[in-house]
């Protein structure tokens, strides 16, 4: 179903569409300054989940930030260094890690410490000496809660076709990184492609087959792409774009005459193209080296005219 489909894929900051291993457990990373609290929760959770431990507020950090990310982090708040009130407001300031769940479990009895705790973003806050049937309980209905959270993000981010981000997550990213680029001073390259004769190809082939060559062409530029920042879309229809964070003209037209090479050696029969007798794209490449002279829209419109342009001087190129 639609729903299996998704839940088994993660989505790596760059886009880069992974599949978990399987059968997968959720891992817990639990985070105690004393050793033999971590033990005492190992007996009560260890059977069913996969648990993993930090005794400092620092290591918990750096471990929630690592991939594999813990799918909930069970924390204690008196620790030595950074205590717990402090790392779950790291963790709340990053994008990276703000929505992995965090549990405090305690022996801070205070009302006021609570609600310090709530309010901090934490989901939960258990007061020690704890019942381990309750803690079971508990941690289990925030594990599903998350995971039917992952579940919408990746249902209203990612194409249903092709499973690469969509149109709606391309904007957001766009916009993050232009920000980004502007804060940087650094360059940023847009490409716009455009499978050429791909009504024909329909026509030809059939809609089923059609599809099929979506998600074989989206895999080919996914696998196209070098940095863990390049970031692929699928824009509409038979077009997608690729974003390329800290990337001059120069790098940007070589990944697209690559991508080009690899349609060509794939090889995706087309006999009812004017251009090859395999499926071949067109794009349009612009690159913005200052982004402070730059318009966000306008260079997306450049990128579109630029794309025109290849396909009025024969399609299968790349104009820039
Ligand atoms: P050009 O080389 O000028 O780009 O010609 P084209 O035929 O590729 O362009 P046109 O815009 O005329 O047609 C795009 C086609 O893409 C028409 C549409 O049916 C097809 N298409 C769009 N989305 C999908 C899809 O999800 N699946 C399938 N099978 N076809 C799709
Ligand atoms: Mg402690
Ligand atoms: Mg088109
Ligand atoms: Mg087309």
């Amino acid at each position: 179903s639609l729903t299996d489909h998704v839940r088994l894929t993660h989505e790596k900051p760059g886009g880069v569409l992974i599949a978990p291993p399987f059968p997968s457990k959720n891992t817990i990373l639990i985070v105690d300054d004393e050793p033999v609290n971590i033990k005492a929760l190992e007996i009560v959770l260890g059977d069913e989940h996969d648990l993993t431990y930090a005794t400092t507020g620092e290591m918990a950090l750096e471990m929630a930030r690592a991939e594999p990310q813990p799918d909930l982090i069970l924390m204690d708040i008196v620790m030595p260094g950074l205590d717990g009130f402090e790392v779950c407001a790291e963790l709340k300031k990053d994008e990276k890690t703000r929505n992995i769940p965090v549990v405090f479990l305690t022996a801070k009895w205070e009302t006021c410490e609570e609600a310090k705790g709530l309010e901090l973003g934490a989901v939960d806050y258990i007061r020690k000496p704890f019942s381990p049937p309750i803690i079971r309980a508990r941690i289990r209905n925030h594990l599903e809660l998350k995971r039917n959270r992952d579940l919408l993000e990746n249902l209203s981010t990612l194409d249903g076709l092709t499973n690469i981000p969509n149109r709606r997550r391309f904007d957001e990213i766009y916009v993050n990184e232009w920000t980004r680029a502007l804060r940087t001073k650094s360059p940023l390259s847009l490409l716009f492609i455009d499978i050429d004769h791909f009504k024909n190809y329909n026509d030809l082939y059939g809609h089923m087959a059609g599809d099929d060559c979506l998600k074989a062409v989206a895999r080919v530029l996914q696998s196209s792409l070098g940095r863990p920042a390049d970031f692929l879309a699928r824009f509409g229809g038979e077009e997608f774009i690729i974003l390329l964070p800290d990337t001059s003209e120069k790098g940007c037209l070589h990944l697209a005459e690559n991508i080009r090479d690899a349609l060509k050696k794939l090889h995706l029969e087309h006999q009812d193209s004017s251009v090859a007798d395999y499926l071949t794209v067109s794009i349009g490449a612009v690159t913005c080296n200052d982004i402070a002279q730059c318009d966000r829209a306008l260079l997306l419109e450049q990128a579109d005219k630029l794309l025109y342009q290849a396909k009025h001087d024969g399609r299968n190129c790349v104009r820039a």
